[in-house]
């Protein structure tokens, strides 16, 4: 029986591959991922998170609260994760 989905897709090796990541999700290419652009991530990655489950999650990652992600919190989220 398996018990997981893919955790290598979402644990990019690299720095290089996690700005990928980024700058796909970022499509604006304001430098920033914003909460409609974090929705458009998750649903990429079929995290399967209801809306108010995903609000949620944003203002986690967002340790400064300026309701935007920049590259650092990304990453930090992304590797803790
Ligand atoms: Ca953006
Ligand atoms: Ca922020």
């Amino acid at each position: 029986m398996e018990a997981s989905n893919s955790s290598e897709s979402r644990h990019p090796a690299s720095e290089r591959e996690l700005k990928e990541e980024f700058v796909l999700a970022d499509r604006d290419r304001d430098g920033r991922i914003d909460f409609e652009e974090f929705v458009g991530l998750m649903e990429g990655l079929e995290a399967g998170m209801s809306r108010s489950e995903l609000r949620i999650g944003f203002h986690e990652i967002d340790t400064d609260a300026d309701h935007l992600i920049d590259f650092r919190e990304f990453a930090d989220w992304w590797r803790s994760d």
